[in-house]
């Protein structure tokens, strides 16, 4: 676990077993230390060291909060501040998030937990904390201005609450929230219910939705943008970069998705069904669930769902807008599809002189497996590789890889699926015999129609011409 040294905790989740007890000493010195996470890359479940036991669970390309007891108070320390998170590599972004990458760390507590969250903020302006979803008291809602004032640069607040319900929740900024969302402050909260068996599953997946508008070869996201975002991601990540979704064959699996974007969501997975069993409000009552192959993610809310994992394969996940499955492009392209494109190059070569390029005339599959020149810190728009050529995806895209020989708590990447003999779509060697025209469709008694239809039209000119 790449956690740096600032941190109070040693740095894996084995030696968190013993945070506990690093924690009573330094209890007296009063604000935990903050703990910063370095890497982009997903971290193991964090077992919980005291307390009720549950099933942890992992956040995409992201870690949970590590805490520590005080008395009878679990506390974390949370910190705003500017950080550098890589989208995928090749392309790195200046966002705001908190204690080193954005989204921030996932906190996991138990429903009747006390928790003191203590928020420090690295940032240049004010910010708050509001606890999306959670039933806190008003003055821990962390709306700026309205249940708190808001927390200046180099000030740290303390949030305090009971967690009187399991389920699935997010934080985020209630200050200057335009901005401070659009540079990618938020994270996750995951409250496990009291009884470990209460809707216990296998492996816990969990996520948010982001998009950013960062120009070609820029660093920053223009925060005023309001509809035409270019970067569509998982916790800060876009394909080929959002990590794989490791599960072993027969396990029972959550996917907990949050929206924090300007547009809605409609999530598709391929091989199951599955249905939605948790949002933002609470568990939903089985008799409520419907299955679902597709769902949608509204702006500000929290979908997740539920299914068993049988199907062995790889099996995509993605957003079923198909824009949100691409990465930074012009949004102005013509379309050339079924233009002969031979002409154009030659007059265009002509006036910029070189070899110019025109591309599309064909559709745009072309682009997947071409590396054009780019700016620096620019990411091809659709890119990333599955063993069978160019997948032809950016953006919110991410595979499902359901094995029969996983260890359990496995997340390594276990390759690609190895698909038994005979189950593969082929290419068709035989003949192909000429195109037929589909006869015509006939009512039952209906006279055959005429061979030969005559049409008369009339023109502009009024006259009827034959044809
Ligand atoms: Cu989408």
């Amino acid at each position: 676990m790449a956690i740096s040294r600032r941190t109070f905790l040693t740095t894996s989740g084995v030696a968190l077993a013993g945070a506990s007890q690093v924690s009573s000493r330094i209890a007296a010195a009063g604000i935990p230390e903050a703990v910063t996470q370095m890497t982009p890359a997903m971290q193991p479940p964090l077992y919980p060291s005291s307390g009720p036991a549950y099933q942890p669970v992992v956040t995409l390309n992201g870690w949970t909060l590590p805490w520590r007891m005080n008395g009878d108070w679990k506390e974390f320390h949370l910190v705003a501040e500017p950080v550098v998170r890589e989208l995928a590599p090749g392309m790195k972004a200046h966002l705001w998030g908190y204690n080193g990458q954005s989204p921030g760390p996932t906190i996991e507590a138990v429903e009747g937990d006390k928790v003191r969250i203590f928020v420090t903020n690295n940032l240049p302006e004010h910010t708050t904390v509001h606890w999306h979803g959670m039933l806190v008291p008003s003055g821990m809602d962390g709306v700026g201005g309205l249940t708190q004032p808001h927390i200046g640069p180099g000030k740290t607040f303390v949030y305090e609450f009971e967690l009187k319900k399991s389920g699935t929740f997010m934080y985020h900024p209630h200050s200057d929230e335009m901005v401070q969302m659009a540079m990618g402050m938020m994270g996750m909260v995951i409250i496990h219910p009291r009884d470990p068996n209460f809707m216990r599953v296998d492996r816990d997946f969990v996520f948010m939705l982001g998009s950013f508008r960062i120009d070609p070869g820029s660093y920053v996201p223009k925060v005023a943008e309001m509809l035409d975002f270019n970067l569509w991601t998982f916790n800060s990540r876009v394909f080929p970069g959002i990590d794989h979704m490791p599960v072993r064959q027969g396990d029972r699996v959550r996917v907990r998705i949050a929206n924090l974007t300007m547009t809605n969501h409609p999530i598709h997975m391929h091989g199951h069904h599955f249905s939605v069993t948790c949002t933002d409000g609470g568990w939903v009552p089985e008799s409520a669930r419907w299955p679902e192959a597709t769902i949608d993610i509204p702006v500000g809310a929290i979908r997740a769902y539920d299914f068993k994992a049988d199907a062995t394969g790889d099996w995509a996940l993605h957003c079923h807008k198909s824009h949100h499955t691409m990465n930074a492009m012009g949004h102005d392209v013509k379309n050339y599809i079924g233009v002969d494109l031979k002409d154009v190059r030659k007059k265009i070569s002509r006036v910029v002189g070189g070899d110019y390029m025109p591309m599309g005339s064909a559709g745009m599959a072309e682009m997947g497996a071409m590396e054009m020149p780019a700016p620096d810190n620019t990411l091809p728009m659709m890119t990333g590789f599955g063993q069978f050529g160019p997948i032809e995806m950016g953006g919110m895209f991410t595979v499902v890889k359901v094995r029969e020989n996983l260890a359990p708590n496995d997340y390594s990447d276990p390759g690609w699926y190895q698909h038994p003999p005979g189950t593969v779509a082929f290419e068709w060697q035989g003949d192909r015999p000429a195109p037929a025209s589909a006869p015509a469709p006939q009512r039952k008694g209906a006279a055959a129609p005429p061979k030969n239809i005559e049409l008369k039209a009339v023109k502009p000119d009024g006259k009827a011409h034959r044809h």
